[in-house]
């Protein structure tokens, strides 16, 4: 502890302090000669903690926990294909014997799996009707090729742009080993083809486009296998934004590999568990390294889907201005002038990015990861891209436009239920049974200091280890008792809603939970507390650990809907439930 802030002097009543600028801290209030003292040096009186900071160090006990060994629980294989070890992680040996206890699943393959190619661009218009067959392909990443899913061959799946109001027809097939079915994400569509329940080896979704927005679709079925291993695409509906010189739209995803070999995934449940599935491999629209150029000052309207089964992102483009325009389902009141944008599994942002100098800026993900041994923060730092500015300047010059912040009229009088009560709750929560030894004893050592957002997967052996047999994620409605599945709200058509979620602080290592409503839209109206200033259409939302988030839903779309975490471990583990718009 080598530096020393004077925060203040205390008396009867409140004492206000100022903000510090500090991951951990220990708070001293000494009894002090006079009150110009800038340290302590008298008795200390009362001593606190942040969150973030373990009481204690861990002491010889804890680590002779670590070195008894899996108590046990292991199944030793000796050909196991295990996750590599992040860097600057130490992890204890018990960690390392623990092993997954579900069979290891990986897509069969041969070598008349065609090699698949990169996306193609469907422009829709109402009446079209097209084709999407899931099937095998190979991908070669990094110089290893890997047997994965796609659709029509491609990755990401095809792109479709369609116009608002327009209709299509989509008929999808199954050539895949198991069962699958297609949910288009945020768009309020017919129930019969919200794609949530596996389909047969044929089906045909009608898909209509109410809303102008970016989303996206991806299989309602295992999506911890599905997804991680490919079958996900976008889809843009005719968005009026302010002017861009160009646009791209970017599928952002974590794969995790060993070097010759994806690791495997679990085949009755998934592996993964308590944390979800954290890659080592980024990818932008299924490639490493992403590259774009372009002239000296274009501004470059960028569509993000984060497709990732776990991984909230922190995206940058250092040394370029960055505004936010608009989120899952339509443009924000006001354009901001952003550092990052912060996009959770599911979530997408639309961002304008200006490259002002000639040169190269990365995309990079910023965030601090927290290593759960030693109570210890640390930046991790990936780039994902790259774009070259060549020093022509861009033909269409936007510099005043883009200088500008577009203010649009609110989505919906919200006001008036920023004080109402909430029509329901639902608390966010964890069961856990059967842990390892050392999983458990590591998880309450852990459970001292906590971090609102998990950034990375820095317990890599003991999250792969959990699986479905011992970890249990649960929505709970407090109202009724009723877990999961077993809860059914029923709203009227037309009457808002508003819904608070609670993330429980004192669960056993909570989580962040980005949480998805089908074929509704909702407004993110107060987080812990504090009303959002910023309204926009949203299908999805991050409710950080120990947080309170309070939104309005727009119950405009009949039919039984689900509602559930979008990290893909969790939602296959249980945290699910469903809701009638009457
Ligand atoms: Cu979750």
């Amino acid at each position: 502890m080598d530096t020393v802030i004077r925060l203040g002097l205390v008396s009867n009543g409140t004492t206000t302090l100022p903000a510090i600028d500090l991951d951990k801290f220990i708070i001293l209030i000494s009894s002090e000669h006079g009150v110009r003292a800038r340290e302590p040096h008298g008795r200390i009186i009362l001593r606190g903690q942040s969150p973030s900071t373990r009481p204690m160090p861990p002491d010889v006990l804890e680590f002779s926990v670590g070195a008894m060994g899996g108590a046990g629980t292991a199944h030793h294989h000796a050909d196991v294909i295990m996750p590599p070890v992040p860097p600057g992680l130490t992890m204890l040996p018990s960690e390392m014997s623990v092993r997954p206890d579900v069979a290891p699943y990986l897509p069969p393959t041969d070598t008349t799996i065609p090699f698949a190619r990169p996306r193609e661009i469907l422009h829709l218009v109402n009446g079209d009707t097209i084709r999407l067959e899931a099937g095998l392909v190979r991908r070669t990443l990094n110089g290893h090729t890997y047997t994965m899913y796609g659709y029509n061959g491609q990755y990401p799946g095809p792109l479709i742009e369609a116009a608002r109001g327009s209709e299509v027809v989509v008929r999808f097939s199954d050539r895949l080993p198991d069962s699958s079915s297609i949910h288009w994400h945020g768009i309020r569509l017919d129930n019969a083809f919200d794609g949530v329940a596996a389909v047969g080896r044929e089906f045909t979704y009608h898909v209509r486009f109410p809303d102008a927005g970016i989303y996206w679709y991806h299989p309602h079925v295992r999506e911890d296998i599905q997804q991680e291993l490919g079958l996900y695409g976008n889809i843009v509906v005719q968005p009026e934004y302010s002017p861009a010189n160009r646009e791209a739209v970017l599928m952002l995803d974590d794969l995790l590999v060993a070097d010759s070999s994806i690791i495997p995934l679990g085949k009755e449940s998934p592996t993964h568990a308590l944390m979800g599935r954290f890659g080592n491999l980024f990818l932008v629209n299924g490639e490493p390294g992403y590259r774009l150029s372009v002239r000296r000052g274009e501004v470059v309207r960028f569509y993000l889907t984060n497709a990732s089964n776990a991984r909230t992102l922190n995206l940058s483009f250092p040394g370029a201005r960055m505004k936010v325009v608009a989120t899952d389902a339509g443009p924000f009141e006001h354009e901001a002038w952003v550092e990052s944008v912060v996009i959770a599994p599911a979530e997408r942002y639309v961002v304008h990015v200006r490259f002002d100098k000639p040169g190269a800026v990365a995309l990079v993900n910023n965030v601090i990861a927290l290593d759960h041994l030693f109570g210890r923060f640390f930046p991790e730092v990936d780039t994902l891209g790259v774009v070259s500015v060549s020093p022509h300047a861009v033909v269409h010059d936007l510099t005043k436009s883009f200088a500008a912040l577009r203010r649009l009229p609110p989505p919906f009088a919200a006001q008036a239920f920023l004080s109402r009560p909430p029509d329901q709750t639902l608390v966010l929560t964890l069961e856990t049974h059967d842990l390892p030894f050392v999983t458990e004893r590591l998880m309450q050592l852990d459970s001292i200091y906590f971090a609102p957002v998990e950034w990375g997967g820095t317990m890599p052996m003991m999250n792969w280890a959990s699986t479905g047999r011992q970890v249990r994620w649960v929505l709970k409605d407090p109202a009724t008792g009723r877990e999961n599945m077993d809860i059914a709200w029923h709203f009227p058509r037309g009457t808002p809603v508003k819904i608070r979620f609670v993330n429980e602080r004192r669960a056993f290592h909570g989580m962040q939970h980005p949480i998805h409503l089908h074929g509704q839209r909702f407004l993110i109206l107060a987080v812990n507390g504090i009303p959002n200033e910023n309204l926009a259409w949203k299908d999805t939302v991050l409710v950080p650990a120990g947080g309170v988030v309070d939104i309005l839903l727009d119950t405009a779309n009949p039919g039984d809907w689900m509602l559930h975490c979008h990290i893909a471990e969790h939602l296959s583990t249980g945290m699910m439930m469903h809701f009638t718009v009457n």
